[in-house]
């Protein structure tokens, strides 16, 4: 493994890169530049080398679909090659490919999400994503908006997220994730990302965005994720779960109290109840549609 593919999976794994399209992005990179610096020309050898780097990469964020399915986008193409060589030549055609959807469906995203956004209203966002922010810059720069969006603990992603939107010019307040319940009368409506999404059209996101979802549905206010199709999870078609990554204790309690038991959770996951519909390269697709829009779209 070269320093620079380490770097870049330590960086993955303290989140200094976060958020589900980076870290495929991220991912992406790395594997490729694994392929590119291989020592070996026996392409069974080559194959199972690849196969290793791609497992450790999926591995450092476990709940990112997005990662796996990219890996697997490289490797079922790769595969084809019959010599090293040949596979290597297929790896950086894939990786123009990728590179091109993956701006492509950003853009996309962006302007349908945009248009959901009327003149006027209040969204609230959790965490940071780089998709709904695009989203929110690109309906500021049309209409006037107003965004409230929680802090994000433990990590405190949130802070990104309002540093981007304040950077753009955008009304940003930030409030403690508990506030929730609080503002939600003020906000017209939700939009967050996604970093997984089920054959049942439930979604894996930040922790915390189920409680955000069940108070918006309480109070009527219309829930949206924004999310690339790659995001779906094709092993939930057949009732496995992605896992939901457990992170350190020290996130919350750097200094342990004694006696005191944590678990802290990095995700969670909303039910499709709550979700009136996934903004996605493909359109605006209720959650019940998502997994047949995933296939065929992926299949094209
Ligand atoms: C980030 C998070 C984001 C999604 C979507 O969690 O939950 O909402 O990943 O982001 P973490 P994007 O900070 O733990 O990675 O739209 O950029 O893919």
């Amino acid at each position: 493994m070269t320093s620079e593919v380490s770097v870049i999976m330590k960086n993955i794994k303290e989140l200094k890169i976060q958020g589900a399209r980076r870290v495929a992005a991220a991912s992406a990179k790395a594997f490729t530049i694994n392929v590119e610096k291989s020592k070996t020309n026996d392409p069974k050898l080559f194959l199972k080398e690849i196969e290793n780097m791609g497992e450790k990469l999926i591995s450092l964020r476990s709940t990112e679909p997005m990662v796996r399915n990219t890996i697997r986008y490289f490797i079922s193409r790769i595969e084809k090659g019959n010599t090293v060589r040949e596979m290597k030549k297929i790896t950086k055609e894939t990786l123009k490919k990728y590179d091109k959807q993956f701006t492509e469906s950003f853009i996309k995203i962006t302007e349908y999400g945009a248009d959901l956004i009327w003149e006027g209203q209040t969204i609230l966002t959790h965490c940071h994503s780089t998709t709904v922010n695009s989203i929110l810059i690109r309906a500021h720069k049309h209409k006037n908006i107003k965004v409230i969006c929680t802090e994000t603990r433990p990590k405190y992603q949130g802070h990104l997220t309002a540093k981007q939107l304040s950077d753009a010019g955008v009304d940003v307040t930030m409030i403690v994730d508990s506030a929730i319940k609080h503002v939600m009368k003020s906000v017209d409506l939700v939009i967050v990302g996604a970093d997984s999404v089920t054959a049942e059209g439930a979604l894996y996101n930040k922790i915390g965005t189920s409680t955000i979802a069940t108070v918006a549905h309480d109070m009527r206010v219309p829930f949206y994720s924004a999310t690339q199709i790659y995001k779906f999870d094709p092993i939930t078609r057949f009732g496995k779960m992605t896992d939901i990554e457990m992170r350190s204790p020290k996130e919350i309690l750097p200094k342990p109290i004694k006696g005191v038991k944590v678990i802290n959770p990095a995700f969670d996951i909303t039910d499709p109840l709550y979700i009136r519909a996934y903004i996605t390269e493909a359109g605006i697709i209720p959650p019940q549609n998502v997994a047949n829009v995933a296939e065929e779209y992926i299949k094209r």
